[in-house]
């Protein structure tokens, strides 16, 4: 089927795009509306040509998945100026999403007729691009400056009264997007909707505007989008011109090799084995235990509509599980997330109990007690005689066996780890986590949920910490490890949050509480290998009864908002490098990023390697929705391949001088670094 369409009527040319399923602007859209253009261009039974989409969207960009190929003629902003120079008036009309690409075309139309619920935007800088088919150039001929240069520099998309009320739009009807075509072509027909080509308008954007946006945008990518957008104040043809050589810069950076990535690692991990199974609808929700954990679950449920019911074991504890829900949800209305109408509608959707059996009937439950397998085991073992046939039991443990939680069951196949992140009602990133006995069909159901709870789902198998605990505890060893050896722990976290994580290792931890590392560390001390490498800076802060923000004192003192570095650190940090004979060095902040990263990127293989994670791209999306990695760099893997797999090999070797029992390179790493092969080339075959 052709994705571009005539049909003819009354002296209007109707070309439908019909591209699904979000109509993208790929090779054959482009040579399409050419071909589409040129064959009306002489055709008299033809006055007025009407633009519109199929499908749930108009145009949302270019193609994504053909950046980086070699260009097929047409390219876009060919298109886009065929489309601005025909002699026969454009109108198009627009539906959902349309954005970049889509737009661009949009603005060499001669008119834009909108559709209720239509956002428009130029998300190209997510993509650590810009508008590179004409609308930094563009936009600003037909919106004041203040409305193009947010468009362009935040990527953020407008609503359709916004661009009806700053010129980007000419009208804004209802209806289904032919019909509001065929009228849109009538109007331009009778002459009450009015066509003129954008590059006659003059340009909107002052130097002020530019000079004050200047200021207070960061980052290569805005500052390119900003640059380009600022030739539109010579003549259209030059501005494209400067536009188009931008835009190749951009495509060839590292920030739009990352984005790219992350964009596709959001999507990709939806793909799993267990996809044809039957995915059933999950209405009702239960939630055992009402801690932080908990209650963060029930509020993702019922801000989902989902009537939930939570059991804690005595009163005040279901009393606090009420109020910690009453407050995640009060928050989410001043975030404008909820109305207060539907904040009301939430609560009353919500049962806290003391009583298990009120659990009989509902759909799924997710436990989230106290991590402890003795205590978990009793709690599925209840619920086991509780809840209705066919009910999903998962476990929200961040690191405990599932197969030996679902063996005290009589149905392991509906047993499934479900690993929020915290806070559970923000956190984008879920965790599912596939049991040996875990049917296919309950799979497929929890990926379904999680789409209803608006999480990125990834597919894990078990082990000590499915994919991303079990990343973080090798490589916050490194971070420890360089603490002993001289680097200052602050100097550390500035380092990596140069790098592009919201928050270094050490402000983290005392974030989270230092008490749960400890806890961990004395859980795997009986199991410590004695080649490892151990650290008791933590111990000693610990044994202090400083566990972090909460109690005032952690690695960093907290003085209400301020915060200062703990001076005790550097005490016990010395006393023990002189315990151990330890020289202390220095580190730049480069090599501290290195070795963080390597050993990141070291564990990251070796969870691949197991089959842990299906793909390496599902590693990325588990740190770049779950742990802050920043989006720039995609992932740990997508850095990797950056980075260069080899250079990654030699600087694990290097290390491993020092260290040959923590530094070791994977076999997958190596293999594929001999082979001159990426962990982007294994995402291709999964
Ligand atoms: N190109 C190729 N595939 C795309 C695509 C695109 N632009 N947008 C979406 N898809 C695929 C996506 O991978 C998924 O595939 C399916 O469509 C459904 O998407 C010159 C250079 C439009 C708001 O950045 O923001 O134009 O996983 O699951 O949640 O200036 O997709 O099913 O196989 O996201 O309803 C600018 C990107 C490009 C928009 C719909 N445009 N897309 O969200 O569905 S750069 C964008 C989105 C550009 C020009 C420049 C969202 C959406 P699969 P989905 P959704």
């Amino acid at each position: 089927m052709a994705s571009v369409e005539i049909r003819k009527e009354n002296g209007l040319a109707l070309v439908k795009i019909d591209n699904p399923p979000v109509n993208a602007a790929g090779y054959s859209v482009r040579s399409g509306l050419v071909n589409a253009v040129r064959d009306l261009a002489g055709d008299e039974t033809v006055r007025v040509i009407v633009l519109y989409a199929a499908g749930r969207t108009f145009v949302a960009g270019a193609d994504i998945r053909e950046f980086g190929q070699p260009p097929k003629q047409p390219v876009l902003p060919e298109v886009c100026e065929i489309l601005e120079a025909s002699a026969k008036p454009i109108v198009c009309v627009l539906h959902g999403t349309t954005l970049g690409g889509g737009l661009e075309i949009a603005l060499s139309c001669h008119a834009r007729v909108g559709i209720k619920g239509l956002r428009l935007g130029l998300p190209e800088v997510n993509l650590g691009l810009l508008p590179g088919a004409g609308g930094t150039q563009r936009l600003p001929r037909l919106v004041d400056g203040q409305t193009a240069l947010t468009m362009i520099t935040s990527g953020k998309p407008v609503s359709a009264n916004v661009a009806l009320d700053a010129g980007l739009l000419d009208d804004l009807q209802e209806g289904d997007p032919e019909a509001v075509a065929l009228a849109a072509g009538q109007k331009v027909l009778d002459g009450t909707l009015k066509t003129r080509a954008t590059a006659d308008q003059d340009n909107r954007l002052s130097a002020d505007v530019i000079d004050a946006f200047r200021g207070k945008i960061t980052g290569e990518v805005a500052e390119r989008a900003l640059k380009a957008a600022e030739a539109s104040n010579l003549p259209l043809a030059e501005g494209l011109k400067i536009e188009r050589e931008l835009f190749v810069e951009a495509m060839g950076s590292n920030a739009h090799k990352g984005l790219k990535h992350a964009f596709f690692a959001e999507r990709a991990v939806a793909h799993i084995p267990e996809a044809k199974a039957e995915a059933r609808e999950l209405t009702s929700g239960g939630v055992i235990g009402g801690g932080t954990m908990g209650s963060g679950i029930a509020t993702a449920m019922l801000l989902a509509g989902m009537p939930v019911t939570l059991v804690e074991m005595e009163k005040d504890r279901v009393d606090f599980a009420r109020n910690t829900i009453t407050k995640n949800l009060a928050g989410a209305v001043q975030r404008s997330k909820l109305t207060e109408a539907q904040r009301d509608t939430a609560l009353a959707a919500l049962t806290c109990t003391t009583d298990m059996a009120a659990l009989a009937d509902v759909d799924v439950v997710i436990e989230a007690v106290f991590e402890s397998m003795e205590v978990k085991q009793e709690v599925f073992g209840k619920l086991d005689e509780v809840c209705k046939h066919g009910a999903i039991l998962a476990t929200n443990t961040s690191y405990l066996d599932v197969n030996e939680i679902a063996s005290t069951t009589t149905r392991p196949k509906n047993v499934i780890g479900l690993h929020f992140f915290s806070p559970a009602h923000v956190m984008r990133l879920l965790e599912i986590v596939v049991g040996k006995e875990t049917a296919p069909e309950t799979v497929a159901t929890c990926f379904k949920l999680a789409k209803k709870l608006r999480k990125i789902a990834v597919r894990a198998e078990v082990c000590d910490g499915f994919i991303g605990n079990r990343i973080l505890a090798h490589y916050l060893k490194s971070t420890s490890y360089m603490h002993l050896d001289g680097a200052p722990f602050d100097q550390i976290d500035t380092a990596l949050e140069e790098f592009g994580f919201a928050m270094g290792p050490f402000a983290v931890s005392d974030l989270a509480g230092l008490d749960i590392g400890w806890a961990t560390r004395k859980r795997k001390a009986a199991f410590r290998p004695s080649q490892e490498r151990y650290v008791e800076i933590a111990d000693r802060i610990c044994e202090q009864g400083w566990f972090g923000r909460k109690t005032g004192k952690g690695f960093y003192l907290y003085d209400g908002k301020t915060r200062s570095v703990n001076p005790a650190v550097a005490e016990f940090a010395q006393a023990e490098r002189n315990a151990k004979g330890i020289t202390r060095r220095s580190f730049t902040n480069q090599k501290i990023v290195d070795r963080y990263m390597a050993a990141m990127v070291s564990e990251a293989a070796r969870v691949v390697e197991d089959k842990i994670a299906l793909r390496p791209i599902d590693v990325d999306a588990v740190f770049l929705f779950g742990y802050g990695f920043p989006r720039v760099w995609g992932g740990p893997l997508q850095y990797a391949d950056m980075t260069g797999l080899d250079v990654l090999v030699q600087r694990i070797e290097a290390y491993a001088q020092e260290d040959p029992y923590y530094w070791q390179v994977p076999d997958l790493l190596r293999e594929l670094a001999e082979a001159g092969k990426t962990f982007g080339d294994l995402n291709k075959v999964a």
